[in-house]
């Protein structure tokens, strides 16, 4: 007997303190609060790279930074952000959240995991360090294209070595996640049953490791033809850079869907809860999500329309672009039916999924737009796509992180955040957030170029409001920020386990602060049960 709790408790509750605790971390619920500080810190770096490129495009003329260095601060901007921030805080939480939701004492393969987090920094130091190197950091766009990419100094090698990382880190997340969802889950918990952020990572993780090692196949080509004699992208030897430009799309339009799916999932979490309503359309939503997983791999060409290709190609890229609206469209229906004569509250979180709701919507249109090819030709490299990518990134996959990190801070830190503090971070970004990309779109259609540190003059009056407006956006996320070491430290008070009436998945089942361990037994049938009829899953 006593042997047997001694074995128990053997290494199973010991945990490392100190510094050993995050180092050596493989607990999800550390790792997943590793990725969340991490990605918060990349979110901050590549803001204020972004303020410094808004505080340039302030007025006509070169007033801070010389054009070499204004390029390299808009790719590492991009570079952070995407692969920085975005993508790292959708780990940390299908990390922190994927086994407490699905009944799973832990992710899959808890060591690898900690290889997975462990990579990010090195990544990021690498990416940051180039900015000292002769030549200065990559300064051809996030997207790489040759010749620029193939010419330049070698901080182009160090953002490719970053890049072969952060692939690394991706793809290892990815079987972890798929691994865990697909074996893990609680005994009653079908697939089907399964909550829809379980479903959206799980699609995600399939789709990173298809498209990672396709971009990590890119970025070498570039490496060996910048070292190696090789012409992969080199006109002069033979090659093409529009090869390139194949192969980066082939991974870059899955990768809108890896950041815009998992946000898809954690919008389709909250609504339900806080409108009290079983989510509409729940195998509806599934399918979609997986329709828009399989079209993503055969839109890429609506990035290339300008470099020429046959009509018949520019039709296909075209067709196929607009039908991902179809699944796109029967989500939005879907979270608009289930808000459809509910009793909503408007909490912080659901604040932020409304917002997303609206503003993915107005990305989704310009996408739209700009898929038409002969209306692409027009606005492909002008800020009407900044305003467009910024919708679905910005107003699209951060704010459904806002609205997580509200929805799950009780459940993190035991403690309620200030419900005044989130609704005035929630209007203070969706007012400033349109300030500064909705003239964009003015100044793209009017034939503004992006990436480009000096404009004519007749862009003035818009890019003032927008740098303003970027500078108002950015003091409120440093407000956010206050507003998650204020919960940290105590909020308003201890958290129950259920801070959401509406709140019936298995994570708040679990207490708040969730403990160190979790579902080391699996919650019991008539649990999983409860909550998948509360949520309409199951019928009584
Ligand atoms: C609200 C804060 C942000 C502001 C003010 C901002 C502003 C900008 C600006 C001014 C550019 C340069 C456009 C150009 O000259 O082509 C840019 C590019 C970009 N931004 Fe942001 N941005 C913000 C947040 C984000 C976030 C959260 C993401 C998430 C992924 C993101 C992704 C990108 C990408 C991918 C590019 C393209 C970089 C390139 O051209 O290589 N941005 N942003
Ligand atoms: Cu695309």
């Amino acid at each position: 007997m006593t042997t047997a709790t001694e074995h128990l408790n053997h290494g199973h509750d010991a945990m490392d303190h100190g510094w050993r605790r995050w180092l050596y971390a493989t607990n999800h619920k550390d790792i997943g609060t590793l990725y969340l500080f991490f990605a918060l810190a990349m979110f901050f770096v590549g803001g204020f790279m972004a303020l410094c490129i808004r505080a340039e495009l302030f007025q006509p003329g070169l007033q801070y930074w010389q054009p070499e260095f204004f390029n390299q601060l808009t790719t590492l901007h991009g570079i952070i952000m995407v692969f920085g921030a975005i993508m790292p805080a959708f780990t940390g939480l299908a990390n922190w959240m994927l086994p407490l939701m699905l009944g799973a004492p832990d992710m899959a393969f808890a060591r690898m995991n900690n290889w997975s987090f462990w990579l990010l920094p090195p990544a990021a130091a690498l990416l940051l360090i180039s900015l000292l190197v002769p030549g200065g950091a990559a300064g051809g766009g996030w997207t790489l294209y040759p010749p620029l990419s193939i010419q330049s100094g070698m901080g182009m090698d160090l953002a490719i070595f970053s890049i072969h990382l952060l692939g690394l880190s991706s793809i290892m997340g990815s079987i972890n996640i798929i691994t865990t969802v697909l074996n893990m889950r609680a005994p009653g918990m079908p697939l089907l049953k399964m909550p829809l952020f379980a479903w959206t990572s799980l699609v995600t993780a399939y789709l990173l490791i298809a498209v990672a090692p396709v971009l990590a196949g890119a970025v070498t080509m570039l490496l060996t033809d910048r070292h190696f004699g090789t012409h992969f992208f080199k006109a002069a030897g033979g090659g093409d850079p529009v090869l390139f430009q194949h192969i980066f799309w082939f991974f870059g339009h899955p990768e809108v869907y890896i950041m815009a799916l998992p946000a898809f999932g954690i919008v389709s979490q909250i609504i339900p809860v806080f409108a009290r309503k079983p989510l509409f359309g729940y195998v509806s939503m599934v399918y979609a999500t997986c329709s828009i997983a399989i079209l993503s791999f055969m839109v890429w060409g609506h990035h290339m329309f300008a470099v020429g290709m046959p009509a018949t190609a520019q039709l296909f890229f075209m067709f196929l672009t607009m039908l991902i609206a179809v699944p796109t469209g029967v989500k939005v229906f879907n979270w608009i039916a289930t808000m459809w004569q509910s009793s909503m509250t408007f909490e912080t979180p659901m604040l932020f999924a409304i917002g997303f709701v609206c503003l993915f919507t107005v990305g989704g249109f310009s996408g739209l737009i700009l898929s038409i090819a002969p209306v692409d030709t027009q606005m492909q490299d002008t800020y009407y796509v900044v305003a467009h990518f910024h919708y679905v990134l910005v107003a699209g996959a951060l704010f459904s992180l806002f609205a997580a990190a509200y929805y799950w801070l009780p459940k993190w830190t035991g403690f309620m955040y200030h419900e005044g503090r989130g609704k005035f971070h929630f209007w203070w970004s969706m007012l400033w957030f349109n300030v500064t990309f909705f003239p964009m779109h003015f100044l793209g259609l009017a034939g503004m170029p992006r990436r480009i540190p000096d404009y004519a003059l007749q862009f003035t009056d818009f890019n003032a409001i927008a740098s303003v407006g970027a500078i108002c956006f950015g003091l409120g996320q440093v407000f956010f920020l206050f507003n998650v070491i204020h919960t940290i430290r105590g909020g308003v008070g201890p958290a129950p386990s259920r801070p959401w009436e509406g709140g019936n998945t298995l994570e708040w089942e679990v207490p708040s602060p969730a403990p160190h361990h979790t579902w080391e037994t699996p919650p019991d049938l008539a649990t999983v049960q409860r909550g998948l009829r509360a949520q309409g899953l199951e019928n009584d």
